[in-house]
């Protein structure tokens, strides 16, 4: 594999932006804006209305290209413009939205044909600000669906948070899940 496309999805503020700027080598492309009608329980000013773009190389010579999709439903034409010859997916969740396993189960159905032919890891972020669900609560969401996906704690300012949960996708690409 010489080069891999990977795609950061979620639900609105979960941190995908935050989380491409994290890792990337490159400066990463934004189109942010600030927004108006962003929820009172957003405590952030701007919002992604078309997609982040960032790269990484791994430290064995793997180069990532990571894109980000928006966040809000509705520039959700962009997600599937962007999912295209992608071999991964990264679901990011804001564990202190108002409804956070509602919000898994969004884009899980979503993007299920390409969690079907390739494959997906979920990180749930801002547990600390919100311990509530639990992870265990995703599990059971999934498991009732027989829907096996790897579900992590991370930290989307976290470089190392991040790159671990990449890591854990490239993973399960080489090993065929
Ligand atoms: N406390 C805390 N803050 C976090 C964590 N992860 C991300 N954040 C913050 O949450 C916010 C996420 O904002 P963005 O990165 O713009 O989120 P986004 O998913 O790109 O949002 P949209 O583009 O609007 O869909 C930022 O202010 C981050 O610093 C976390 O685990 N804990
Ligand atoms: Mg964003």
């Amino acid at each position: 594999m010489n080069e891999i496309k990977l795609v950061f999805t979620g639900s609105m503020g979960a941190g995908k932006t935050t989380a491409i700027a994290a890792i990337s080598e490159i400066p990463v492309i934004n189109t942010d804006v600030r927004a108006t009608d962003l929820t009172t329980s957003q405590k952030k000013s701007k919002t992604t209305v078309a997609m982040d773009y960032g790269e990484l190389t791994l430290a064995d010579g793997q180069k990532l290209r990571l894109y980000g999709t928006p966040g809000q439903q509705r520039f959700d034409y962009m997600w599937k413009i962007l999912i295209k010859g992608a071999l991964g997916l990264i679901i990011l969740i804001d564990n202190s939205g108002s409804d956070p396993i509602g919000d898994l189960a969004r884009y899980v159905d979503n993007f299920r044909g390409f969690i079907n032919e390739t494959t997906a890891v979920i990180g749930i972020t801002r547990m600390d600000l919100s311990p509530e669900p639990e992870l265990q609560r995703y599990h059971d969401y999934l498991n009732e669906r027989s829907i096996q996906l790897p579900i992590f704690s991370v930290d989307a300012r976290s470089p190392e948070s991040i790159v671990m949960l990449i890591e854990a996708l490239i993973a399960m690409l080489e090993f065929g899940q």
